[in-house]
This record gives structure tokens, sequence and C-alpha cells, in this order.
């Protein structure tokens, strides 16, 4: 009887394990040029018309994160990157989701990203990030995205 109780919760922690790792995840980008950081500002929902963010959206069934990072930059600014990591810890959006950050280099450094979906596309340097208006899921990450442009 014991071995019965244990063997069911052993099953319930192991289900709650697999939803946890098959949760939907959006993944936002922190494309790094000369020290600087991409921000784009969006343009809808109306909600978030005008605030800044990491450039990202949802992971899609059969598609690794990076495979997501790479699809979302190259329709939300035109350009190929390639993921180099990760960076701080995953923010709990609205709607449960987690927002997930892995940083990224452009392919071709010359490219210049567009604001093809977006409104507005900037480099901020490690001195102006605060002053931006970020989405405030994008600004709990400010800490951790000054110190990695420090760093890099
Ligand atoms: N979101 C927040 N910060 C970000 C990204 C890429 C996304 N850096 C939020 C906004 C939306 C949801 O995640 O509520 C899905 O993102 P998208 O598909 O509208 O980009
Ligand atoms: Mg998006």
């Amino acid at each position: 009887l014991v071995l019965d109780v244990l063997a069911a919760r052993i099953r319930a922690v192991r289900a709650l394990a697999e939803s946890w790792a098959s949760r939907e995840v959006v993944v936002g980008t922190a494309i790094v040029r000369g020290g600087r950081l991409l921000a784009q500002q969006r343009g809808y929902p109306a909600a978030h018309a005008g605030r800044w963010e990491l450039p990202g959206g949802r992971v899609e069934p059969g598609e690794t994160e990076h495979e997501a990072v790479i699809r979302e930059c190259r329709e939300e600014l035109g350009v190929d990157v390639r993921p180099t990591g990760r960076l701080g810890t995953d923010v709990p959006l609205d709607n449960g989701m987690p927002l997930r950050i892995h940083t990224a280099e452009l392919e071709d450094p010359s490219q210049q990203p567009r604001a093809v979906e977006h409104r507005d596309v900037r480099w901020a340097a490690p001195s102006e990030l605060a002053d931006l208006d970020w989405l405030e899921t994008d600004r709990v990450l400010l800490h951790s995205l000054r110190r990695f442009l420090e760093d890099a």
C-alpha cells in the first residue's frame, strides 16, 4: 500500500514536470552589436503601442527556441541572427506563458534591421536603456541586459 501511494505520487510529479517542460514559450532576442542592444517599438496592439521590447514571439509547435528566434527576427526585422546564449531568468507573461531571452548576433553585421512589423527600431547604448518606455515584462530584464552589454 505504501508503495502504491508512492508510485502515484511519482506519477503526479512526473506529469507536472512534463506539462511544465512542454508548456508554450515566448522567446525574446537580445541582439548585440558594438556594445549596443537592438530594441524595437511596438505599433500594436493598442495597449502595447509605443512601448519598447526585445524582438521575438511564440515558439510554434515543432520548432526549437533557436528556430523561433531566427524566424521571428527575420519576420520582424528582416535580418538573419545567430543565437549565442541565454540571458536572465524567465519572466511570466499575462497569458501565463514564460518570456525567455536568448542572446544573438547579426549573421551580417553590416545588415541594418528594419521595423518590418513594428513602429521603430534602435540600437541602444547601456546608458540609454533605462530611458526607453519598455513593456513591464522586458523592463524586468534591464539589469541583466546592461550587465550583458557591459561585459560584451
Ligand atoms: N512579449 C513581451 N515581450 C517581448 C516579446 C517578444 C513578447 N519581448 C509578449 C507580448 C505578447 C506576447 O508576448 O503578449 C506574444 O508576443 P508577440 O507574438 O506579440 O510578439
Ligand atoms: Mg513579436
